[in-house]
């Protein structure tokens, strides 16, 4: 008689262990919303059955790109997503996300945790997480996002050397004032580039007479123009648009993407595991984008090889079909926190890791090196 599934053992996590991380960017990274010279990197490590499993909550240091802070999260996993766990059993990483779904918001908090147990129940079966996500791609093309300069001659000689590379894809950040000529002047020196921008809800419904300029340039498509809330607006600009609008801020959830989808919203969906609350979350809005014929890409935030692991675990989903922004951990860091490296190959893709869960090792020494706060949750 066949009763595994009687005696599938349960899944508990017996232990949270938050570390934050200051390591300094290798250079400035400038969005619409401001300059970030050094990150507050956040991990998660949690012991389920005795395997450990890691994740990274992907908030910023301020809550300009969303309303979550490295702060808030820390706060908010310790005073109500633990307890919410805490002594709880699972039968699958899957189950976690809704053991937190009372927690209104905070969705980069609550994904941390779940990704965690994802990376924990993948090593306990012995596969690949991005197998055990139902991740059909063993190489991940790969696109860089490329931030607001100090000059534009600055901005083309790093397009020069992302494309010599082998990047297939240059995302360029906008901002009212370093927009329309800036993208002329790139087009210019790179006609046949894939090129794409993304302004960070830098514009408002107003400036579309001038956000249609862009239309002239070819452009793959233009990522978040209004505001990180609004999904409504971004309907009406994409109707006097012809370059593809893609949401990226505004899609917390599938229903967001259902909304945008129906509204005509964006014809592309940027999918983040943090701003979306977890691995469920974003296969939701992925099978929801398959199905409605929306191609979806993997965007990053500035995160560490933990952080990076994952996302290239996720754009191994089938409808990932455009480059993402996931890169290779030299662009970031001097030294990244995990064995082996991000490494892009010449043709611009990341080899998928063929190792248990994220495949790839945290650097401990590397990691309590660099820690400046630490807690373990019990
Ligand atoms: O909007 O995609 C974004 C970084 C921080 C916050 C928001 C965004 C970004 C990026 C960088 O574009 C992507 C990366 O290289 O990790
Ligand atoms: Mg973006």
């Amino acid at each position: 008689m066949d009763c595994w599934h009687l005696s599938r053992p349960l899944m508990r996590i017996n232990s949270l262990t938050l570390r934050e991380l200051r390591v300094p960017l290798l250079s400035f990274f400038e969005t619409s919303f401001g300059r970030t010279t050094q990150r507050r990197i956040f991990l998660v490590e949690a012991d389920v059955n005795g395997v450990p499993g890691w994740a990274e909550v992907t908030a910023g240091e301020n809550p300009f790109y969303n309303p979550e802070t490295i702060d808030t999260s820390w706060l908010v996993i310790e005073q109500f997503a633990w307890p919410a766990v805490k002594g709880r059993e699972f039968s699958a990483a899957a189950e976690v996300a809704a053991s937190l779904a009372h927690i209104r918001g905070h969705r980069m908090a609550r994904a941390a945790i779940e990704n965690a147990c994802w990376d924990a129940e993948a090593k306990g079966k012995g596969i690949p997480l991005w197998k055990l996500i139902g991740g059909t791609r063993s190489a991940i093309p790969c696109g860089v996002s490329i931030g607001i300069q100090d000059t534009i001659e600055i901005l083309l000689a790093k397009i020069e050397e992302e494309l010599s590379a082998g990047y297939q894809r240059m995302k360029i950040k906008i901002k009212p004032g370093w927009d329309v000529q800036t993208v002329a002047l790139v087009r210019e020196r790179f006609p046949h580039i894939k090129l794409m921008v993304d302004a960070n809800a830098a514009y408002q419904l107003s400036d579309a007479e001038h956000i249609k300029r862009l239309d002239d340039y070819f452009l793959m498509m233009i990522e978040q123009p209004l505001a990180w809330d609004d999904i409504y607006d971004h309907a009406r600009l994409q109707k006097q648009l012809q370059t593809p609008i893609c949401l990226d801020e505004s899609i917390e959830n599938v229903g967001h993407a259902r909304a945008a989808i129906e509204l005509g919203a964006c014809q592309i969906i940027n999918i983040k595991l943090g701003r979306v609350g977890g691995f469920t979350s974003a296969r939701a809005i992925h099978d929801l984008c398959q199905e409605r014929g929306i191609p979806v890409w993997c965007g990053g935030m500035l995160e560490s090889g933990i952080g990076r692991a994952h996302n290239i675990a996720l754009a191994t989903l089938p409808n990932f079909r455009l480059p993402g922004d996931t890169s290779a951990s030299r662009r970031y860091w001097a030294e990244d926190v995990i064995d082996p490296e991000v490494e892009v190959t010449p043709q611009g893709v990341i080899l998928v890791p063929i190792g248990p869960g994220i495949g790839f090792q945290p650097r401990l020494d590397r990691i309590e090196k660099l820690t400046v706060r630490k807690e373990v949750l019990r």
